[in-house]
């Protein structure tokens, strides 16, 4: 028996390898359907790139300038820490000379003290020489003193009265004791005066009456200072109840600011005499 051997010619049909897909019609929908998944996608995917892309850019553009902001904080802070530092040295150098100096200013205070005392103390003496020559020559002045009971500053004497008495009046009895209503032009003459009749109205030499401008009782011009006058002052107030016309009269108030006030009202008033003194 032959054994008949021959190739199994394989069906080229059935071949795995070989297979091919039965044609199939594809018509124009179904490829658009086909590809609309992957295309969809692919242009998410785009797009997503893009936005991540462009916000990625400006995060890192807002990392850079607060990266900019921190460094120059950082310079800042420490050029601050320099003056800290500077000024600390500053002061501490200022503790030192202080210290240093308290003693000298300590010596100078006193000093300072004992000169005040001294000045006092020669008022005094002034005026006690003055006492002793008035009673020695029965009452009568001599010569650079002030009369009893005025007081001295430079080379005026002032008297700040116990009676009241209108201005006209004041001005007159003033005048018949060989001096005038006081007229202030000094800051010395000024704290002096006030020193002397705080707690007291006191009619001063200034008036407004003779042109409706202030001036001082010799006609000189008074210049306006309102640091002197209490706030609202002068207001020639007519409400006063004294007489006709308002106020043309000027005044020390209790704490040496001025006022003005009807001229008839009766006040105490100092009187300033020339060339003396006690
Ligand atoms: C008074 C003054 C007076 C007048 C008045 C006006 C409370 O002070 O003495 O002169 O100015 O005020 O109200
Ligand atoms: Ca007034």
């Amino acid at each position: 028996m032959t054994t008949e051997y021959h190739d199994e010619v394989e069906d080229d049909n059935n071949s795995f390898w070989n297979k091919e897909t039965a044609p199939v019609y594809v018509s124009g929908v179904s490829m658009f359907r086909r590809w609309l998944f992957p295309g969809l996608t692919a242009t998410a995917i785009l797009l997503l790139i893009i936005v991540l892309g462009a916000t990625g850019g400006s995060r890192s553009s807002w990392l850079w300038s607060l990266d900019q902001k921190v460094s120059n904080l950082t310079g800042s802070l420490s050029a601050t820490q320099q003056l800290a530092e500077g000024a600390a040295r500053d002061v501490h150098r200022l503790k030192f000379s202080v210290e240093s100096n308290k003693d000298e200013l300590s010596s100078v205070a006193d000093a300072l003290k004992q000169l005040s005392v001294l000045d006092s103390l020669s008022r005094t003496v002034a005026s006690l020489k003055c006492t002793i020559e008035r009673t020695i020559n029965n009452g009568s002045l001599s010569a650079g003193c002030c009369p009893l009971d005025w007081e001295a500053l430079s080379s005026s004497c002032y008297l700040f009265s116990r009676t009241s008495l209108s201005w006209p009046e004041a001005r007159d009895w003033c005048s018949a004791h060989g001096a005038h209503l006081a007229m202030l032009t000094t800051d010395e003459e000024w704290d002096f005066v006030i020193l002397h009749t705080s707690g007291t109205y006191y009619w001063l030499g200034l008036t407004d009456q003779r042109t409706g401008e202030w001036e001082w009782v010799n006609q000189t011009p008074y210049v306006m200072n309102r640091r002197r006058w209490k706030p609202g002052q002068p207001d020639s107030w007519t409400g006063h109840g004294v007489g006709p016309g308002d106020e043309d009269c000027a005044h020390l108030l209790f704490d040496g600011r001025l006022n003005d006030l009807h001229c008839a009202t009766k006040l105490r008033f100092v009187c300033q005499q020339h060339g003396q003194r006690g």
